[in-house]
């Protein structure tokens, strides 16, 4: 018997001892899968490389930044848009744990490219219908009473591209238009006390400083309710991309309602139906009409092991895991099916569950080589299901882009390979 071998029969026996006294050794056993066991031969003074010689300092990097080896990137679709100035990035999910997105990998959008914004000549001018126009500088905002919150943005248009059929094979792009942070800003509600809203002011447009002047109609209601004024993003200074120095963040609505690089806000009697609110983000009926506002982000999950950028490695222990979301509150239970939506069982919901936050969700099992059709269905605290993809193209058809949260399935091959399919 090899020195090797040997060793790798002593650890057998000594798990086999710890068996027979605890006897959830068997669970942590399986649940490790096919890992190389441990060798005496792996210590000093056999080390590696990077252990003979002194690592990099601490002033190398003042503002730290990933591992070379890791290869983690937000992704574009080419054929999508037109320009790189009007366009969308998607996060990785398929890399992600936990809830946040890492600052550099939230997803873009943006219709006249980043502007960059001076903070020392930013300026927010909240005028209309209130009785004291003012112009808050970023010094002003920041002397304010602060909130901080986890919250996800999605654009409205994520899953746009799978509406007529299953098209895109990866996880990135049938799910990546959305992010969580944590968020710091303003109640929108205590700038609103500060002006003095009218009795007669009912809706709020919100208009960024970019070359798009994107704007949107906002319901004084939502103003008064949960939308922040932010100016900082997991910690630091907003990122450029996501509206540097500052943004309206509307938790739980349309992404584009979240006017970045916000520059005025002005109180009116009703809504000003402007571009990105009725010919864009707007959702084609089939009989031709356009519903009217859809600002909800309604409730959507997808499983992110296995998915295609993640095929099945080995037989045995594996976690399922994905994420869920909800524009109406908290994530209350998801379910998984592996025989596409014919029964169900219960996951479950890892960490923290916060209302219009990412929620991860988890199911230990074994995979043995059977074909899966893999689905997750969410359910939030209002009791709202996630519905089928037939049930969502029954209501809505399939000449839309918009607001597409269906439920997704994954076809897991006996070569462990994924790919995306569509049940109807
Ligand atoms: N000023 C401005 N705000 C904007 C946009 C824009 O083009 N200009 N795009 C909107 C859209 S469509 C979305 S989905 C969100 C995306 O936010 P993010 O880039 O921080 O992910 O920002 C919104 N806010
Ligand atoms: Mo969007």
């Amino acid at each position: 018997m090899s020195a090797v071998a040997d060793e790798a029969a002593q650890l057998k026996g000594a798990d086999r001892r710890n068996f027979l006294r605890k006897g959830f050794a068997v669970a942590t056993a399986a649940a490790a899968g096919a890992v190389t066991p441990a060798l005496a031969s792996n210590k000093a003074p056999n080390l590696p490389e990077w252990t003979k010689t002194l690592g990099r300092g601490v002033v190398a990097r003042p503002y730290g930044r990933p591992s070379d080896f890791t290869d983690l990137q937000r992704r574009t679709v080419p054929w999508l848009t037109a320009s790189p100035e009007s366009s969308i990035s998607f996060s990785p999910l398929q890399d992600l744990k936990g809830i946040i997105t890492p600052s550099g990998l939230h997803f873009e959008r943006y219709h006249g490219g980043i502007p960059e914004v001076n903070p020392d000549e930013y300026q927010l001018m909240i005028h209309g219908l209130v009785e004291r126009p003012l112009i808050f500088t970023l010094d002003d905002l920041m002397r304010m009473p602060s909130v901080t919150e986890i919250r996800f943005i999605e654009c409205p248009a994520n899953g746009g591209m799978e509406w007529k059929g299953a098209q895109m094979e990866a996880l990135q792009f049938t799910h990546g238009m959305v992010s969580c942070s944590e968020w710091t800003g303003v109640r929108l509600s205590t700038l609103l006390a500060e002006v003095g809203v009218k009795a007669e002011g009912k809706w709020i447009l919100a208009e960024g400083s970019d070359a798009a002047g994107m704007s949107r109609s906002i319901p004084i209601d939502k103003a008064l309710d949960d939308a922040l004024i932010c100016y900082a993003q997991n910690g630091e200074p907003l990122r450029p991309e996501q509206g540097f120095p500052v943004r309206l963040m509307n938790p739980g609505w349309e992404g584009n309602t979240s006017v970045k690089w916000l520059r005025r806000l002005e109180v009116g009697d009703q809504p000003w139906y402007h571009r990105e609110e009725t010919s864009k983000y707007t959702d084609l009926m089939p009989d031709g009409r356009s519903r009217k506002f859809s600002f909800v982000q309604e409730t959507n999950s997808v499983v992110t092991n296995p998915c295609p950028e993640n095929p099945i490695q080995q037989k045995g222990f594996i976690e399922i895991e994905g994420l869920a979301w909800s524009g109406r509150g908290t994530i209350k239970a998801v379910d998984l099916s592996f025989d596409g939506g014919v029964t169900w069982q219960k996951a479950e919901v890892k960490g923290l569950a916060l209302p219009k936050a990412l929620t991860r969700f988890g199911f230990k099992t074994q995979w043995n080589g059977e074909p899966w059709l893999i689905q997750s269905r969410a359910i939030d605290e209002t009791g709202y299901v996630q519905p089928t993809l037939a049930q969502l193209r029954g209501e809505r058809g399939t000449n839309t882009i918009y607001h597409k949260n269906s439920i997704h399935t994954w076809n897991v091959h006996a070569s462990g390979e994924v790919t995306n399919v569509q049940i109807t």
